[in-house]
C-alpha cells in the first residue's frame, strides 16, 4: 500500500541494520525544549512521606519500558524489575529493611555518615514501604544463564542497571508520581523475599506512589552549573 512505511534493512557486517529515525529541531526550538526538560526534572524532589492512593498497574508497566529503554553493555539489557503492590510482601520487605536500618543506624554507619544524613532527616522508620502503592526492586543480572544453564557474561552491569534506574525515576517524575531511592543494606533480603534467581542481584529499591498530604522535604539546593560543569573550549 502506498504511504505506509517499510522497513528498510540493510547488512553491516553481515548483520542486519536499520535507517536511523531521528527528529530535528531548529536551534531555537532546542533551547526551548531544553529549558522545559530541565524545568521539569529541577521539580523532582525524593519523597519519604506517601499516600496510600492505588496508582494503576498500566502506568507501573509504561514506567517500566520506559526504563526498558536504556543502553546497556552489548545490549545485554542486564535489569529485571520487581513490581510489588501485594499487601504481605510489601509489609514482608518493611520488616526485613526496618531490622537491617536498625543494625545501620546503630552499629554500622559512621558518627560522619550520621551527621551528613541528618539534614535529610532520615531513619530507620521505613512505613513507606507499606504505604506506597507499588514498590520496584531492580535487579541487576550478574551474568545471564544460557540454555544449558552455562553463565554468560553481561557487560558493564552497574553502569546499565544506574541508567535505566536513572530513566525510571525520571519517567516516574513525568507521570506526576514521586519515589525514593532506597538502598537498605545490605539488600539480600529481597532476593530470598523475592525469590528470585541466582544470577540476580538487588540494585535499588524504589516505592512509588501519590506524595502523603503536606508531605515535607528537606530545604536543601542543587550544585549551580558552574559547581558540576567544567567547559574545554
Ligand atoms: N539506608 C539508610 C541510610 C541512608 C543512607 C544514605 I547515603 C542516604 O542518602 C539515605 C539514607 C536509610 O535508608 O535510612
Amino acid at each position: 500500500m502506498e504511504g505506509k512505511l517499510e522497513k528498510k534493512i540493510v547488512e553491516v557486517n553481515g548483520f542486519p541494520h536499520i535507517p536511523l529515525y531521528s527528529e530535528e529541531f531548529t536551534e531555537a526550538e532546542m533551547l526551548l525544549r531544553a529549558r522545559k526538560f530541565y524545568s521539569a526534572l529541577s521539580a523532582r524532589r525524593s519523597v519519604r512521606h506517601f499516600s496510600a492512593r492505588p496508582v494503576a498497574k498500566e502506568i507501573i508497566e509504561q514506567l517500566i519500558l520506559s526504563a526498558g529503554t536504556a543502553p546497556s553493555g552489548a545490549h545485554k539489557q542486564p535489569w529485571k524489575f520487581c513490581a510489588i503492590s501485594s499487601e504481605e510482601i510489601k509489609r514482608d520487605i518493611r520488616i526485613a529493611a526496618e531490622e537491617e536500618e536498625q543494625a545501620n543506624y546503630s552499629i554500622r554507619m559512621s558518627e560522619q555518615w550520621l551527621k551528613d544524613l541528618a539534614p535529610l532527616g532520615t531513619d530507620t522508620n521505613k512505613e513507606f514501604l507499606e504505604i506506597a502503592p507499588w514498590i520496584i526492586v531492580v535487579f541487576k543480572e550478574a551474568y545471564e544463564i544460557g540454555s544449558k544453564d552455562e553463565k554468560l557474561t553481561n557487560y558493564y552491569v552497574n553502569e546499565s542497571v544506574g541508567i535505566a534506574c536513572g530513566m525510571l525515576i525520571s519517567a516516574i517524575h513525568n507521570a506526576g508520581l514521586v519515589t525514593l531511592t532506597h538502598t537498605p543494606s545490605p539488600m539480600n533480603f529481597l532476593s530470598k523475599i523475592l525469590k528470585r534467581p541466582k544470577n540476580e542481584r538487588p540494585y535499588l529499591l524504589l516505592p512509588i506512589g501519590y506524595a502523603a498530604k503536606n508531605a515535607l522535604v528537606p530545604d536543601i539546593e542543587r550544585k549551580t552549573l558552574s559547581q558540576i560543569t567544567e567547559f574545554y573550549e
